[in-house]
């Protein structure tokens, strides 16, 4: 370990002392998001030994069967920021509805949160994530409007995930640069490991579920086809890297470049991850890392929710490489 570690903690506090101290309380919130972290991280490397791997049975609101480790992640990010008292409300894909936490003055956000990201990875060791943000309400003090407290995605005050693969890395952006912090185990702490990440803007790695390759739009097929179309000169063909967890192959790509997409297709003609809790955090993270997030054909966080779990089609990643991607959809028609 160097001998200058940053924790978390010291980070979060210096942020807020150069902010002139005062009363905004999102370090506050990330920190507790770094706890709840910790816990998920302990809970997913022992699930094999405690019985927590496989299915709960039930089924979320976005139509898949929840695995026993979403249940317990849903719980404990709901315990800690109820616990906050700083936290009106919290929008959860493992929740129905919003879920009201306090009507005081002080609880001035409203979270969303993915808890597990890429559940279908827990049963083989594989990497998830926690994908987060938080929205500063217009009105404090009032009980919540469901429909009306669902904020533009350009309201969004911070956003991160948490990515538990070899290691825990918990990744964020409070509106000025993203800083990635991972968690050593000895000390127990999330300490700086990588500060004002940019995501370069081209980069040769592309990730997206080629089985459904049939059921996109021409124009996105020819995008597919495009990057694998040899063509040395400008880098292709692009390597394919797919995780089936959104935190783990955005990770690759803020960090190494590329692209991440996951258009509309047949089956999810809206595209197939949340708006809320998926798409917008991540668009939050990656511009202010540089990077670029689109629908194919408009900015991610110009949409605004009108259901919690609201999908979004997503391509997300180095800045030229989606613009190429938005020229396809746009010129090649549908
Ligand atoms: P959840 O496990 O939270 O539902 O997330 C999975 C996910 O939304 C995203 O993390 C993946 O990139 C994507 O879905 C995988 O979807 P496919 O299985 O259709 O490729």
């Amino acid at each position: 370990m160097p001998d200058q570690a940053v924790s978390l903690g010291r980070s979060l506090a210096e942020k807020r002392r150069q902010a002139g101290g005062g009363a905004d309380e999102l370090p506050t919130l990330i920190l507790e998001m770094g706890l709840a972290a910790k816990i998920l991280t302990r809970e997913i490397r022992r699930a094999a030994l405690v019985g927590n791997l496989g299915l709960a049975g039930e089924q979320n609101p976005s139509g898949d069967t929840q695995k026993k480790l979403d249940v317990y992640s849903n719980g404990v990010v709901v315990r800690a920021f109820t616990d906050t008292g700083l936290v009106a409300a919290i929008v959860s894909e493992e929740m129905e509805e919003l879920r009201i936490i306090s009507c005081s003055p002080e609880a001035e956000y409203l979270l969303c949160v993915d808890p597990l990201d890429g559940s279908s990875n827990t049963d083989i060791n594989g990497a998830v994530g926690t994908i987060f943000s938080f929205y500063r309400r217009g009105v404090s003090g009032a009980c919540i409007d469901c429909e009306g407290e669902l904020r533009e995605s350009a309201e969004l005050v911070a956003a991160g995930y948490v990515l538990y693969g070899p290691s825990t890395v918990l990744v964020y952006n409070m509106g000025d640069a993203v800083d990635a912090f991972t968690l050593d185990d000895d000390v127990g702490e999330f300490l700086l490991s990588h500060e004002k990440i940019r995501c370069p803007d081209r980069g040769s790695y592309y990730s997206a579920n080629l089985g459904r390759y049939h059921g996109w739009d021409q124009n996105v097929r020819a995008y597919a086809d495009h990057v694998i179309e040899p063509d040395p000169a400008s880098g292709r063909p692009y390597s394919l890297r797919y995780s089936g967890a959104l935190a783990a192959d955005l990770h690759r790509v803020l960090l190494e470049g590329g692209i991440y997409l996951y258009p509309a297709d047949e089956d999810y003609p809206e595209g197939k991850l949340r708006l809320l809790y998926e798409c917008a955090p991540l668009a939050f993270v990656v511009e202010a890392a540089g990077g670029r997030a689109s629908t194919g054909r408009g900015r991610v966080l110009h949409l605004r929710a009108e259901s919690p779990h609201q999908r979004s089609p997503l391509a997300i990643g180095s800045s030229d490489e989606v613009a190429t991607f938005e020229r396809f959809v746009a010129t090649r028609g549908s």
